[in-house]
């Protein structure tokens, strides 16, 4: 597998999932400086030109959530993700799918100041809602899935750990306490490096 990755990117978040699994791959440093990433080259693996990327054999996989996913089930022996068809799958895709298309969109709008636009039309809503479902979400021990920590944890722990970083957002001691225990789990710390000294500034 080649995990097209930058350290200053998104792709921090997948190479803990490899990480976590201890997965082989190689990995492929794009340059962001030198517009390696905009280049025709890598646009034809991903057209948006965006990190990371993995790819596995003819297959091509864009998206942070789903790269987690498809290599929670490439190595089911590691246990990352719940059985197919289960509840917990259930709740699991709902882990990964609201972080890129709810909370997401809604930290960066803010982050930008645009916050004027009509909840009940914009998938995910407003800052209000968003905080209130990220509250309520959020495990008060262990992981989303209980005692089993999965890939929802890393896509959903990981996006409140970067939006805590970049002071996004306030979060409450429940999600604080959260954070801090994705922030001590060696993958993490293998693999965060500057972002790492950043968290515990
Ligand atoms: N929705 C994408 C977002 C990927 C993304 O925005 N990557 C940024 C780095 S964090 C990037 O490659 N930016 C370079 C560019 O757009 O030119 C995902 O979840 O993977």
């Amino acid at each position: 597998m080649k995990h097209y990755f930058n350290q200053m990117s998104r792709g921090i978040t997948t190479d803990w999932m490899l990480k976590e699994l201890d997965a082989p791959h190689e990995q492929v440093i794009i340059d962001f400086e030198n517009g390696e990433n905009l280049s025709p080259e890598f646009k034809n693996i991903n057209p948006m030109g965006k990190l990371p990327v993995l790819v596995d054999d003819d297959v091509v996989v864009t998206e942070v959530a789903a790269i987690c996913a498809y290599l929670a089930d490439k190595f089911p022996e590691k246990q990352l993700a719940p059985q197919v068809g289960s509840a917990e799958r259930a709740t699991y895709y709902r882990y990964l799918f609201i972080a890129g298309n709810t909370i997401e969109p809604a930290f960066t709008l803010a982050a930008f100041n645009i916050e004027s636009l009509d909840p009940k039309s914009v998938g995910w809503g407003d800052m209000t809602r968003v905080l209130a479902t990220i509250e309520a979400m959020t495990p008060r021990n262990d992981w989303v899935l209980g005692e089993q920590f999965t890939a929802a944890d890393v896509v959903f722990g990981g996006l409140l750990d970067f939006a805590i970083i970049f002071k996004w957002y306030e979060p409450s001691p429940k999600v604080m306490a959260y954070v801090e225990r994705i922030r001590q789990r060696p993958a993490y710390r293998d693999t965060h490096g500057g972002f790492l000294e950043m968290a515990e500034q």
